[in-house]
């Protein structure tokens, strides 16, 4: 069998045999590329990170975008974390051309805090190595940080994609309230990369979907129902439609809002079509296809940080620790489960925003407050379960007003799956099972939202 792949550099000349492939040189799309250097694993088509020679942006402005129930080429950022993995594969056994980009950032926040993911993962390039193995699927992959706009650009060209799934962002609240470098860090990563994803999107390809992960959070706890990304206002007699007013509780939550503006704006100017999802706390581990091969596992954290709410309280209650309800646990949050998020990807995908729309969903399935969500894992448990009360290390209400519309994505095909529902007993499984890795004082949260500087990674 030849070594020879489609794309691999030899000599200074890209190898072809013709035939294409996903995020081969002779993809189908749009606009040609003048200078290349890449190279194909099996099963994996690693970048090599030099910008591309430019393309003629306005040539592709007319070309509409893939509708429904077609293959459709999909760069997922963020391909290495907990949801885009899972994301990447179900688009990719949906039918669909995926490529994954990641700059390994969260492998290095957890090297930092001295944690690791509870299911041990593996690299990413050995993970689209077994999925190949597994299906004959190919998923490309790019190794850069998106805060490199020649990066960023050249990937965009290289791959062409008809839509754009942005997960790649600093995603801990608690992170980026650490202290002074970790909030600069987490709005120059987030807010940043997600600029040159724009202008890439803008000036390659302005026909390109975004899909961009937001957050509940950023809405906040306000005293009204909240809606989906806008609102009909009247104020002194005339109307308006608006984005939504946003009262978020973290630096991480506000980088989320800059996004949203940011995303609304080049809609507004440059005609852009993009998706904005408001997820709510995502629980779960696997999906039907992380679960075909321990090899394909996603990420499971458990830390203070990293670890989000009904995640921790399983893993609390497998280690026969109480679960860590912060303050009186009458606050509310939307949650989704990890299955129903790789399906609300797949869905926004195939169903694109029409051009110069930002389109907005409320991508959650149910709401709950947190000690409804610590009653439920006790109950459903296998173990003794005992509940403490933590004084709130953040500073957010409770007892407040919950009311969200989220049935946009019902409408286009969601079918929900809910936490009393839920299989969870598959992870007081997984827990079991590595329970053993787990460092218990990374449990205690030690990020103090009241001081400008807490210290992390004891
Ligand atoms: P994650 O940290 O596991 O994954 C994000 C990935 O992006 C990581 O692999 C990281 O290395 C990569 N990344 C970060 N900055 C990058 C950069 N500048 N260039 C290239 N790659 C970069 O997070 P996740 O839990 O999978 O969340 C994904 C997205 O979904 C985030 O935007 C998050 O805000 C949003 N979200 C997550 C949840 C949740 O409960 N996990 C809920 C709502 C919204
Ligand atoms: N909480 C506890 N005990 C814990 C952990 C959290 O009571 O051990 C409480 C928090 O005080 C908070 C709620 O649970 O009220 C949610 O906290 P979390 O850490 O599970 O989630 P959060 O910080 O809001 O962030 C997570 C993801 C983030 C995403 C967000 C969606 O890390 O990427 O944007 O969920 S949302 O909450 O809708 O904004």
């Amino acid at each position: 069998m030849s070594l020879l792949r489609e794309g691999m550099l030899v000599n200074g000349h890209v190898y072809s045999t013709g035939t294409g492939q996903v995020g081969s040189e002779n993809a189908p799309k749009k606009g040609t590329l003048t200078s290349r250097r890449s190279l194909v694993i099996t099963g994996c088509l690693a970048l090599v990170i030099t910008p591309c020679a430019m393309v003629d942006a306005r040539s592709s402005l007319a070309s509409p975008a893939a509708p429904a129930g077609v293959t459709m080429k999909i760069l997922v950022l963020g391909g290495d974390g907990y949801l885009g993995w899972p994301t990447a594969l179900h688009l990719s056994e949906a039918g669909h051309h995926v490529a994954v980009l990641d700059n390994f950032a969260r492998r290095g926040y957890d090297f930092e805090m001295g944690v690791d993911s509870l299911v041990p993962i593996e690299t990413l390039q050995a993970r689209i190595r077994v999925w190949h193995e597994l299906t004959g699927k190919e998923i490309g992959c790019y190794i850069g940080d998106l805060t490199d706009a020649d990066f960023t650009y050249h990937v965009v060209r290289d791959f062409r994609p008809d839509t754009i799934v942005h997960f790649a962002e600093q995603r801990a609240a608690p992170y980026s309230m650490v202290d002074r470098k970790h909030a600069v860090y987490t709005q120059i990563n987030n807010v940043m990369g997600t600029m040159n994803v724009l202008y890439a999107i803008a000036e390659i390809d302005p026909d390109i979907h975004l899909v961009k992960l937001g957050t509940m959070g950023a809405y906040g706890t306000p005293n009204i129902d909240i809606e989906e990304g806008w609102i009909e206002i009247e104020h002194k007699g005339r109307k308006d439609r608006v984005l939504y007013p946003k009262r978020p509780g973290s630096f991480y939550h506000l980088s989320k809002v800059h996004d949203s503006h940011n995303i609304e704006f080049a809609c507004r100017i440059w005609g852009i079509r993009a998706t904005d999802l408001n997820q709510g706390v995502v629980y779960g581990q696997q999906t039907p296809q992380t679960a075909r091969d321990d090899r394909l596992a996603t990420r499971y954290d458990y830390d203070a940080v990293f670890g989000t709410v009904l995640n921790r309280f399983v893993i609390q209650s497998v280690l026969g620790e109480p679960l860590m309800v912060y303050g009186n646990g009458s606050q509310v949050r939307g949650i989704i489960e990890i299955r129903d998020t790789v399906r609300c990807l797949q869905l926004a995908c195939e169903n694109p925003a029409d051009r110069g729309d930002f389109r907005v969903f409320n991508q959650m399935t149910q709401s709950l407050s947190i000690t409804q969500m610590a009653e439920t894992i006790a109950r459903v448990s296998p173990e003794k379960v005992t509940i403490e009360h933590l004084a709130n290390p953040r500073v957010e209400e409770e007892g407040h007003h919950y009311n969200v519309v989220h049935s946009g994505m019902v409408e286009l095909g969601l079918e929900p799956h809910l936490l009393s529902d839920t299989l969870i007993e598959s992870l007081f499984e997984i827990t079991k099972r590595f329970a053993h890795r787990v460092r218990r004082e990374a449990m205690i949260p030690t990020i103090d939202w009241r001081r400008a500087s807490s210290l992390i990674g004891l």
